[in-house]
């Protein structure tokens, strides 16, 4: 196709000179182009096809073993003025952010190919989507960008001669964990990422354009950008939304695919998946708030995953999948720790050694298979439960909003917001254990308000203000929740079966939405009554559902603290309304303890 978009041809020209790649390829996006990529992946080393029987269509891919998970001690938020990031984005000034990078951009692509993709997030021509061209030098890149965006030559057309699309430099340059910078200049509309080729660093489409550019965009233009499943609940033919928001590797996946438990199938309920992990919210003609996807794939985490837990996922990806770090067997199958049957009998782990079941380290700890942070990058399309919605461009009306987290202690398995206003402090005032999904201390307790601490792309403290004034602009709005799938007994195990028992949990979240359902007050907001929760069928041990819902105010005094000194880094950026809500929090704690 004839490039006749003077701007974005100057703009890979230019970058053309500075990667001095040896060729320059626009990716069409056609059927007959994925082959001849994926066959040249394969001829490069970076993808291995799968045995074809088993896997049709389906390739494995093992990043560098030092770049399996984000980096958000590498991610920046290069505004103008540093206060616009806030205090809990990393900041550089833009001039050193792009001078930086291109220190590490300059003949970075000599002796390959750079890739010109351009990808449509949310469906092509729809008036709430956006274009990004995302240059790259990897090819691992472009084959899960075609998965997880629409792209190519459709896009182009869509752009014509001076549409607006976001600007997203990649290379993996030489891989150096230590010269990696993922940097985003909202001011610019454009991102650069350098140093890395793992998923939420790499595919410029997910985390920093639909999260982390569009949240600043959303801001300006009154809508969200939220890192939040959707998912369809079906009964007695009509079908209801919530949006979920639980930080990465906490069960957005596993949530927005769920199969109905046994016990409630005499309810007849069908489940449909809309998102996985990225929601765009508007006010829609009829006041409501109504969300749309705007992936077009699904980039999930393997361990964990198999048909018990998921079995939608596991069909998701039964084809046209790339598996990323999971173990590959000898005979070309994929396989994971907690996955689907057992494991090969010899194989290559995620770090490219050879592995066999039981193998232990020389201080006798088992040698993982695959990466905690291993994922698959699947088509939606593909999907058993998908929306016969997920591509309307108007998105799905939502009737609750649902904030989560993994939390041993203190949180219980749900409660519901008082109001807007105080749904917006519950959001901001999550917090949840740290997962494999990026480079830290994995099981630590951090603060992670609405699960956006590493993905929104300005002030937080304006984002809450922002929040509280999306409020005031719905005039219908959904009620917000909270929920945890993880407290724990004292035995350490989980109280709750999780995983597709968890419909019953949203069974009253969706009931209280309507004004229905049983409910009891408690300082932090209203739990169910022990009978207002659908348990058909769930042998719980003695006491689990009181140990679920109780809460504790003397627990809650104490994490109170901790949102009050995350609160104060944001000075007078944060809106008054936070610290009211938390100091009337304060009250209600109080008077209960003294009662
Ligand atoms: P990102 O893709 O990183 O944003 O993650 P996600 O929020 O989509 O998480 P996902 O659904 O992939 O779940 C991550 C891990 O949590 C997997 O290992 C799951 O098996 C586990 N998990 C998901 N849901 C539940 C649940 O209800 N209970 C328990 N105990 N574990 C769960
Ligand atoms: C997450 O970490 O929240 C993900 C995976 O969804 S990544 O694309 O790497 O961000
Ligand atoms: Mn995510």
């Amino acid at each position: 196709m004839d490039i006749t978009h003077a701007k974005l041809k100057a703009w890979v020209d230019e970058n053309a000179r500075l990667c001095r790649p040896d060729q320059v390829y626009w990716v069409d996006g056609s059927e007959a182009e994925r082959a001849r990529l994926q066959k040249r992946a394969v001829a490069r080393g970076f993808l291995t096809p799968l045995d074809q029987e088993r896997f049709p269509g389906s390739y494995y891919g093992r990043s560098d073993r030092n770049d399996v998970a984000r980096t958000e001690h590498q991610t920046f938020i290069c505004s103008r003025d540093k206060a616009d990031a806030g205090p809990t984005n990393n900041w550089l000034p833009p001039q050193e952010g792009y001078a930086k990078s291109a220190e590490i951009l300059k003949d970075s692509m000599a002796g390959r190919t750079m890739y010109v993709v351009p990808f449509s997030m949310g469906p092509v021509g729809s008036p709430f989507s956006k274009i990004g061209v995302e240059i790259t030098d990897s090819l691992y890149v472009v084959l899960n960008m075609l998965i997880m965006t629409r792209a190519g030559d459709k896009v182009l057309k869509q752009l014509g001669r001076d549409g607006a699309f976001t600007k997203c430099l990649h290379s993996r340059a030489d891989l150096n964990p230590d010269r990696r910078l993922i940097l985003h200049f909202p001011e610019d509309d454009a991102i650069v990422s350098v140093g890395s080729a793992y998923g939420g660093n790499a595919l410029l489409g997910k985390k920093c354009l639909a999260l982390r550019i569009a949240s600043w965009q959303a801001r300006q233009e009154g809508w969200l950008a939220e890192h939040m499943l959707i998912l369809g609940v079906e009964k007695d033919g009509r079908t209801e939304y919530v949006t979920a928001a639980f930080p990465s590797a906490c069960g957005k996946t596993n949530l927005a695919m769920l199969i109905p438990p046994q016990g409630l199938k005499a309810k007849g309920y069908k489940i449909w998946t809309v998102g996985d992990d990225i929601a765009w919210l508007r006010v829609g003609p009829d006041g409501r708030l109504w969300a749309c996807n705007p992936e077009a794939g699904f980039f999930g985490v393997a361990p964990g995953t198999n048909s018990k837990t998921n079995p939608n996922a596991m069909l998701t990806m039964r084809r046209n999948t790339i598996f990323t770090n999971v173990l590959l067997g000898d005979d070309l199958g994929v396989w994971w720790e907690d996955g689907e049957g057992a494991p090969p009998a010899s194989g290559v782990n995620w770090e490219g050694k050879p592995w066999r079941p039981g193998l232990k380290d020389v201080e006798g700890k088992p040698v993982l298979g695959a990466h905690p942070n291993s994922r698959f990058t699947a088509p939606a399309a593909q999907c058993p439960s998908i929306s016969p919605k997920w591509e309307d461009p108007e998105g799905v009306p939502i009737s609750a909003m649902i904030f989560g987290g993994r939390r041993q202690r203190l949180a219980p398995l749900v409660f519901e917001s008082l109001d807007w206003s105080h749904g917006v402090y519950v959001g901001a005032s999550v917090a949840s254990e740290r997962t494999a999904a990026a480079v830290g201390k994995v099981g630590e307790v951090r603060r992670d308000p609405m699960a956006m601490i590493p993905f929104c792309g300005y002030n937080m403290g304006d984002y809450f203000g922002h929040w509280l004034e999306m409020g005031r602009r719905i005039p219908k709005p959904p009620k917000i929740f909270h929920v945890n799938w993880f407290r724990k007994g004292a035995d350490g195990k989980f109280l709750w079966p999780g995983y597709g028992e968890n419909l019953r949990v949203v069974e009253w979240i969706l009931s209280r939405a309507r004004g229905e359902g049983k409910a009891k007050e408690t300082p932090i907001g209203r739990v169910p009554t022990p009978d207002a929760l659908d348990l058909t069928g769930l042998s719980l041990a003695p006491g689990a559902v009181e140990q679920l819902l109780d809460v504790r105010p003397e627990d809650w005094t104490a994490e109170l603290q901790d949102v009050r000194r995350f609160f104060d880094q944001f000075g007078d950026r944060l809106p008054a309304e936070m610290r009211r809500q938390l100091d009337a929090l304060s009250g209600r704690l109080k008077s209960k303890v003294a009662a």
